[in-house]
């Protein structure tokens, strides 16, 4: 009986530990509005990582996209160009802000037009597998933050 007890409270701790799913939060999320013919968009939002460690987003994923990519801009010769990264890193009890002109997740071969009714989940896998998934709503973004990709 005991020892059933100490089995259960490190399977429980064990889990705590082992989840980074909960440990982020995630707020003001949106996926960029693009004309009908248009095959790519992107996804914004900010996370937030409540725990003690470190983690980090490995991937990403969506049924509005057959190809999702992490993604940061960075300044070639006063050119933004985009790049594929990685892994989004979430520091402990801090934040990473997903925004235009900075890291994004790109959405690539749209399998659908982007309608501003219907919103967009996309789903983030963390370094231990665990995965969250988020509905976006798409809001139209400022012309002059589009990208050259
Ligand atoms: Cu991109």
């Amino acid at each position: 009986m005991k020892k059933s007890i100490v089995a259960t409270l490190v399977v429980l701790a064990f889990n705590a530990q082992a989840a980074v799913n909960d440990q982020i939060s995630v707020a003001d999320g949106f996926v960029r509005e693009v004309p009908p013919n248009q095959t790519i968009s992107a996804a914004f939002m900010t996370l937030h990582n409540e725990d003690m460690n470190d983690h980090k987003v490995v991937s990403a994923s969506s049924p509005a996209a057959k190809v999702v990519e992490l993604h940061t801009h960075s300044n070639d010769n006063g050119v933004m160009k985009m790049r594929q990264i990685p892994e989004i890193s979430l520091p402990a009890g801090g934040e990473a802000f997903l925004k235009p002109g900075g890291l994004h997740i790109m959405l690539i071969d749209l399998t659908g037009p982007l309608a501003t009714n219907k919103p967009v989940p996309v789903t983030l896998k963390f370094e231990d597998g665990s995965e969250k998934t988020v509905s976006l709503p798409v809001k139209s973004v400022n012309p002059m933050m589009q990208m050259q990709h």
